[in-house]
């Protein structure tokens, strides 16, 4: 059964704000001068591996940015450029939020139950409501447009709305799914924060897990805190920490809250789990969370499972040992690692599982998702042609003001709409 990759497209106005507290790559690198096009091009040579390793890839589309609606909804008033220049001059920390490329970690989009798990046996996805972050807050109309676009069939998808804000929930970045293989019936791990009196906020509420599981009609789901030293030591999101595939939960010791009881409940119930852990005293959770080695996409491939890790995991080099003893360990399915320099979404905290959204579909449901959201070899040499030509090169935090990088940012959007023919009226834009 294929696994539907949707890698979300850097947007052209990806930048540095710092915007995420707890996310320390992200308050790290606040202020610096940013590079769109080359944050878009790592993306798409992401896209491409996975394309090459025989996976279907798809994209979800960067938001309009900036966001004016927003800012006319906080009493901004005016043309567009008066809005944006006005805004600036008042509360530049409020426009940089409505300039945030965010969307582009498509793992925060939805929470996807594979039809395998679900009461009525379709696949469904419900839109995060990213409530803690008001940078992130502002992406699921959008998302949901696009999922309802993408996901129109209903014979095969459910596609829900999001659970209310008072309960934050940041979508499959804090799922796990295992399972004997992708088409069996899987067991859910839905992992929430607590961290009460912590620095670090928690961004997703167990009650926003409970409420996704219960609207999926998942049959077979757990729900597990992650624990308050990871959060405190930048987990953010739990897929910092931890990544499943299949059988296997690949792991940091410290992710979790009661690692004991998960491990007992998952060896439990999923037929042939497999867990592949790093000890405390061999990688630190700083490490874990400085290389984001447990931010790999963890994929099938033809020969057993294959990782795709940023650089920063290979520069580590008490991580990149470890990890050479994992793929040479039969004890797992582990044989492949593959690099990638995705430097510009890492220095704002988004490995390469942030950057996707996992879809485990049937073929005959993978059929019938909307092929404009699909990608082949030639696609993505048309895509990179679009970046390459209207993306800024450069963003430095002074220019988000300018109403002239407004104007380049909605251009290169709509060349990027046009060239994979989706009209903006298809996404409920005017
Ligand atoms: O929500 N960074 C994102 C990174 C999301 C990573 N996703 C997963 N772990 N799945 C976040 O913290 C930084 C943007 C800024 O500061 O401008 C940001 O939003």
């Amino acid at each position: 059964m294929p696994e539907l990759q949707l890698d979300g497209l850097v947007g052209p106005s990806h930048n540095y704000a710092g915007l995420s507290l707890g996310n320390l790559a992200a308050t790290r690198n606040a202020g610096a001068v940013s590079s769109p096009r080359a944050a878009a091009l790592q993306g798409l040579a992401k896209m491409r591996l996975v394309l090459g390793l025989g996976l279907p890839q798809g994209l979800l589309l960067p938001h309009e940015r900036p966001n004016l609606g927003l800012l006319r909804a906080m009493g901004f008033a005016g043309t567009d450029a008066e809005v944006l220049k006005a805004a600036h001059a008042e509360d530049p920390a409020l426009v940089a939020v409505a300039w945030s490329a965010s969307p582009m970690w498509t793992a925060n989009a939805a929470t996807v139950s594979p039809a395998a798990d679900t009461a009525d046996g379709r696949t469904h996805l419900s839109v995060a409501n990213l409530a803690t972050m008001a940078h992130r807050a502002q992406e699921w109309p959008a998302t949901l447009a696009q999922l309802r676009l993408a996901f129109a069939d209903r014979r095969h998808f459910a596609v829900h709305g999001p659970v209310p804000p008072s309960f934050g929930d940041e979508g499959a970045a804090n799922h796990l799914r295992l399972a004997p293989a992708h088409e069996a019936p899987g067991v859910e791990v839905f992992v929430h924060g607590v961290n009460a009196g912590g620095r670090f906020p928690a961004r997703q509420d167990v009650r926003a897990s409970k409420a996704v599981a219960r609207r999926h009609g998942v049959a077979a789901a757990l729900h597990v805190a992650q624990a308050d030293a990871a959060i405190e030591a930048g987990a953010f999101h739990n897929d910092v920490v931890a990544v499943a595939n299949g059988p296997v939960l690949l792991a940091h010791a410290e992710a979790f809250a009661d690692r004991d009881a998960l491990v007992a409940a998952l060896a439990a119930r999923v037929p042939g789990f497999c867990l592949v852990e790093a000890p405390a005293d061999e990688i630190s959770l700083e490490e874990a969370v400085g290389s984001y080695v447990f931010n790999a996409s963890l994929l099938t491939v033809s020969d057993g499972m294959a990782l795709v890790l940023p650089k920063e995991a290979e520069e580590t080099p008490r991580v990149w040992r470890w990890l050479q003893r994992v793929v040479a360990d039969n004890a797992n399915p582990i044989q492949a690692l593959h690099v990638l320099d995705l430097r510009e979404s890492m220095r704002n905290g988004g490995g390469p599982a942030c950057l996707r959204l996992r879809v485990q579909l049937s073929e005959t449901a993978l059929a019938a998702v909307d092929p404009r959201f699909r990608l082949d070899a030639a696609t993505l040499d048309r895509l990179e042609g679009v970046v390459a030509r209207w993306w800024p090169e450069r963003i430095a935090p002074e220019e988000l003001g300018n109403p002239d990088l407004m104007d380049q940012c909605r251009a290169a959007r709509r060349a990027l709409l046009e060239a994979l023919g989706i009209a903006p009226a298809e996404l409920g834009e005017a």
